[in-house]
């Protein structure tokens, strides 16, 4: 992000409807439990306003290959007017989930202020599915693909998801699970996508390069979409979908400097930290660790 701008505010989404296992809900408690408070004071930030988003009550409506609906709609909706508002006042919003059917909301408020938004999506997986495509229903599989108007229009009419957010400015990275429907959409839309074959062959040095060059060509803002599953598990034991052979620990870290370096971040979210299945907080600890890489911690 931009030092000068030293004013953040934090959006905690106590929310893990979206994901197949409970958990995420407590991702934003174990993540304040891990110090993220006197980590981002250390850095000299200025906490301009903390907001817990309320959780939606459960409407036992059920629907077809799309689990929580009407809970995932009326939690963005929320989120969107919340993000909208911190972007509108000038401060950096850092959203912590809460499983990543929270970037609908996030992606949302984002676009009301930047009509050419740059995403960087890191991820084990594209989060590209539809209703069609989904192999479990779960709208945290989605997310992406909604922002971009893709998707039911009960998720799409979310004030600001669709046109706003386009293939060109969007890069995956980290990416080692995709599911058919989300090869075949990333080969049509031309979304570019930088797998785990991708870091292994250039190096996370160079596919940051590449990745930051997309995402600031001909955008006005870029957004940092983290799943914490891109890690690799031994490294993050504490999430719903553990896919072997992920970043590495010096990987992420050096990565989210990069982003740092670059000045060019101007939001950012940290999702699907699962406490119930972490082990000794582990999880939630890295995650603040990597917050602090992003926002300008250095070794010296
Ligand atoms: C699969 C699906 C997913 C996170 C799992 C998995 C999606 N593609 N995302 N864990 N964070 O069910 O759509
Ligand atoms: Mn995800
Ligand atoms: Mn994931
Ligand atoms: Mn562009």
């Amino acid at each position: 992000m931009s030092t000068e701008t030293k004013a953040l505010s934090i959006l905690s989404v106590p929310f893990g409807y979206g994901a197949g296992r409970r958990g995420t809900e407590f991702g934003p408690e174990a993540i304040r439990l891990a110090g993220l408070n006197r980590q981002l004071k250390e850095l000299g930030f200025h906490i301009d306003k903390e907001v817990t988003l309320p959780v939606p009550s459960e409407s036992g409506e059920t629907h077809p290959n799309l689990k929580y609906l009407n809970e995932i709609i009326e939690l963005n909706t929320n989120l969107a007017a919340e993000v909208a508002g911190v972007v509108n006042q000038g401060a950096f919003p850092l959203v912590l989930g809460g499983d990543h059917s929270i970037a609908i909301g996030t992606l949302g408020g984002l676009v009301q202020k930047y009509k050419n938004l740059g995403v960087i999506w890191f991820d084990a997986h594209a989060d590209l599915n539809t209703e069609e495509t989904s192999p479990s229903g779960n709208i945290h599989g989605m997310s992406l693909g909604v922002a971009m108007g893709r998707g039911p229009s009960l998720l799409t009419q979310i004030k600001g998801a669709g046109p706003n957010l386009k293939p060109e400015n969007i890069v995956l990275i980290g990416t080692r699970q995709l599911d058919q429907g989300e090869r075949d959409f990333i080969r049509s839309s031309g979304i570019k996508c930088f797998t785990m074959h991708d870091i292994d062959r250039k190096g996370m040095s160079a596919v940051m390069d590449e990745a930051l060059a997309i995402v600031t060509n001909g955008t006005d803002g870029v957004h940092l979409s983290f799943d914490i599953d891109s890690l690799d598990p031994l490294e993050a034991p504490g999430t719903g979908t553990k896919i072997p052979g992920g970043v590495s620990y010096r990987e992420a870290h050096f990565a989210l400097e990069l982003m740092c370096e670059s000045k060019k971040i101007t939001s950012a979210e940290f999702v699907e930290v699962n406490p119930s299945l972490d082990s000794g907080n582990k999880t939630a600890r890295l995650a603040v660790e990597l917050i602090a890489s992003l926002l300008g911690q250095r070794i010296l």
